[in-house]
């Protein structure tokens, strides 16, 4: 029977606006601040006028047991006790944000009717959730590892979810292998070890075995498996969808993220370091760079193959492990996403929000991608053991636009549909499926036939050119740190089987990759490569190709490292500087508190306030940091061997140092860095270098911050 979308459904279709995903949550909310009622309560509504004594029975000085009667107490403990729920299966850590997408113009729509790729006067909300995929909730940020990069668009045509990463290939192909390999990666099954890291017999074991990894196994042995930051780091749908237009003509298509910051790492020495001294340091970047105004930024491009062309590759273009070179299939910028507003609560919000690759709107649809088509199953599978069966009723996951359907009851149901009727079809018409003519999901009529056997795809065997195109598209100093990363990895293997298994699969990649890896593990060292290098490289793969043109400080860690007896004219100025470009400024001292200026009396006046003290934040956690000049402060940074090694790690994790006047000699010889030069002038370019250590003469401080600048924008 076909009917149409009510004319009041249809206007609250087209009513869905942006703030609609935020009101949706507010009514879900409760804020402490503008709640009418400030007292405590029972989660059944009735005032509590003590929460700090269970009820006793009291006689005289002596108090008796406490009663079970307490239905106060008893609710706060149960509840308690259940507070916690399944944690994901892996990508169990993570952290959240809102935000919104818009599309540029309506370019797409020669490929899809997706109203959210194609209808530039929308605002659609998002929602992104970044995390790991090896560690536990609780393991930290920035260890070696691939990153999830999952979003929620709130469409008005219902909920779609791209569930990414920051890698654009995966381990494997068929989707029957992820236990297989979630199992290899995980800590393992003896003694649950290790926690945030894939350096391990079973994950190498695993991977020496499955030749269609080896790609995928690189790309997370590059710099992009310890990124500097979740606002700098590309996202990639991986799998292979569908797009099909108002003519129902269909398209593969992929999607991609690129931020607007730039591709950018930590080197392997400051991830490690940053794990024990800010396990929670991606988390709070992400956060200090909303709550600063620097909204990351993405923009959204998608790659497209016509149905036609499908074969006209030597790779299966439904092969997760494979990528589609730019230079063969253009990637064509459509649209942008920010994130703007950080969760109100983290456990309602990025702990119970749930992604499905299943969960398309109409004008996006599902290639025979075999790895996309088992996690269609598994995502749906997965959030019942999470969060019940109603996950989809949770605030979060809710979609802005109606919802009407026959699905029913199950436990935690919130949705309370009115009517005798709950199935179709039905004598009032209640629920009739909505014509695709009107906005009804097409599914396309394709044409399915073959026979029933389990096979994968004839090019499906192939597992090295892409791995090659990558390893060769690397710059050197790209390269040389997945040597140093795969040699860290396989020697934290100590069963000979694993680590010569790999490095004799790594000689089917690249001759000096195997070679230098198997002499620093003991593997077995190839004397000519398995497979010839066919040399090809795409400057699209590596992550310098995506430094912006004009590199910026904003939302960028920046400290300014004094001591008592600095000069506060040039440190009034950095800070000015420094704001005006949107870097996050922090002054670091001996002590957290004032720190007085030359010329100034300890604990008279005020000097500058330090943020914390030298042993509280390391140079690990900036990005760059200037030294002011002052004799005594000068003196009293070359007395202190915390500030010495503070700036010595600095320098070895390859950053920008600013230094003035005295600060200069402080660096040379007290530090005693190598190349440290007296330059005036900082066009010159010597300076340039990142890690060069830039050094200034003496001049007035403005000029010095305008100069900091420069060094920092590695100008
Ligand atoms: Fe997955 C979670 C990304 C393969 C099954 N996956 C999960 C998350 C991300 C990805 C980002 C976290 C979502 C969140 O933040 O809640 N997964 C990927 C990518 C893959 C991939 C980019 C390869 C292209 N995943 C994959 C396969 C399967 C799954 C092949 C199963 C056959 N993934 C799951 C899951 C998870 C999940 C077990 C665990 C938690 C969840 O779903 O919500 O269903």
């Amino acid at each position: 029977m076909a009917t149409t979308i009510s004319g009041a459904a249809k206007q609250m279709l087209t009513s869905v606006t942006d703030t609609a995903k935020v009101a949706d949550l507010q009514k879900d909310s409760i804020d402490p601040n503008d709640n009418l009622n400030k007292g405590l309560t029972t989660d059944y509504g009735i005032y509590v006028s003590d929460t700090d004594n269970w009820l006793k029975a009291q006689d005289g000085s002596r108090v008796g047991p406490s009663l079970l009667e307490d239905q106060i107490a008893r609710e706060k403990i149960h509840r308690f006790d259940h507070e916690r729920i399944p944690e994901r299966v892996v990508h169990a850590r993570g952290t959240g944000a809102h935000g919104y997408f818009k599309v540029f113009d309506d370019r797409a729509k020669k490929y899809t009717s997706a109203g959210v790729l194609t209808d530039s006067s929308r605002t659609t909300p998002t929602f992104v959730r970044f995390s790991t995929v090896q560690g536990s909730r609780g393991s930290a940020d920035t260890v070696r590892d691939v990153r999830g990069f999952a979003t929620k668009f709130y469409t008005q045509e219902g909920v779609w979810d791209i569930v990414g990463n920051n890698i654009p290939v995966f381990f494997i192909q068929d989707a029957i292998k992820f236990p297989d390999f979630v199992h290899a990666v995980k800590p393992e099954p003896h003694n649950e070890v290790p926690q945030g890291q894939s350096a391990h017999n079973n994950f190498w074991d695993f991977v020496g075995l499955q030749p269609e990894s080896a790609h995928m196994v690189l790309w997370a042995m590059s710099d992009r498996g310890i990124p500097r930051s979740f606002r700098m780091m590309q996202g990639f749908g991986v799998n292979t969808y569908t797009l099909i237009n108002e003519k129902h003509e269909q398209f593969f298509v992929k999607f991609h993220w690129i931020p607007e910051l730039g591709v950018h790492s930590f080197v392997w020495d400051e991830a490690l370091k940053v794990c024990g001294q800010d396990p929670d340091f991606h988390r709070k970047d992400l956060e200090e760079a909303i709550h600063s105004g620097a909204y990351p930024k993405w923009k959204f491009g998608i790659q497209v193959i016509p149905e036609a062309n499908e074969h006209d590759f030597d790779f299966d273009i439904l092969d997760a492990t494979k990528v589609w070179p730019e230079e063969l299939v253009p990637l064509e910028i459509i649209g942008e996403m920010v994130l703007n507003k950080t969760v109100d609560e983290f456990f309602p919000e990025t702990e119970q929000v749930a992604f499905c690759t299943a969960h398309v709107v109409p004008g996006i649809g599902f290639s025979d991608d075999p790895l996309l088509q088992g996690r269609n199953f598994s995502y749906f599978d997965t959030q019942i053991t999470r969060l019940g069966v109603n996950w989809q009723e949770l605030p979060i996951n809710r979609p802005v636009c109606p919802v009407l359907n026959h699905n029913r009851d199950g436990a935690m149901r919130h949705k309370i549909t009115k009517g005798q009727v709950n199935y179709w079809p039905n004598r009032l018409g209640v629920g009739a499926p909505v014509p695709t003519s009107q906005g009804g999901y097409a599914d396309i009529a394709t044409k399915v036939q073959g026979i029933k056997q389990r096979v994968r795809a004839p090019k499906f065997q192939e597992h090295f050119s892409q791995a090659q195109l990558f390893y060769n598209s690397l710059a050197p100093h790209e390269k040389q740190h997945v040597i140093s990363a795969m040699s860290f990895e396989l020697s934290h293997c100590d069963d000979p089987i694993v680590f010569e298994t790999y490095t004799k699969l790594a000689a089917n990649i690249d001759f000096e990759l195997a070679k230098q890896v198997a002499i620093n593990v003991g593997g077995i060292v190839p004397d000519k490569p398995t497979r010839a290098n066919h040399g090809k490289a795409t400057p699209t793969l590596s992550q310098l190709y995506y430094n912006p043109e004009k590199p910026t400080i904003k939302s960028r860690r920046i400290a300014i490292l004094v001591a008592d007896g600095f000069n506060l004219a040039e440190v009034e100025a950095l800070r000015a500087a420094l704001k005006v470009g949107m870097a996050t400024t922090f002054v670091i001292g001996p002590r957290r508190g004032w720190i007085y200026p030359a010329g100034q009396v300890a604990g008279k006046g005020t000097g500058v306030w330090a943020d914390h003290h030298y042993e509280g934040q390391r140079s690990t956690l900036f990005d760059a940091f200037v030294i002011p000049s002052g004799a005594e402060h000068a003196q009293k940074l070359a007395q202190n061997g915390r500030c010495i090694h503070w700036v010595r790690e600095a320098f070895g994790h390859l950053k920008p140092i600013g230094a003035i006047g005295e600060g200069v000699v402080f660096l040379r010889e007290a530090v005693q860095l190598p190349g440290v030069s007296l330059t005036s002038d900082l066009s010159s370019d010597s300076v340039v270098n990142s890690y060069d250590v830039v050094t200034v003469g003496k001049y007035d401080a403005g000029t010095a911050a305008a100069d900091t600048l420069k060094i920092a924008q590695g100008e």
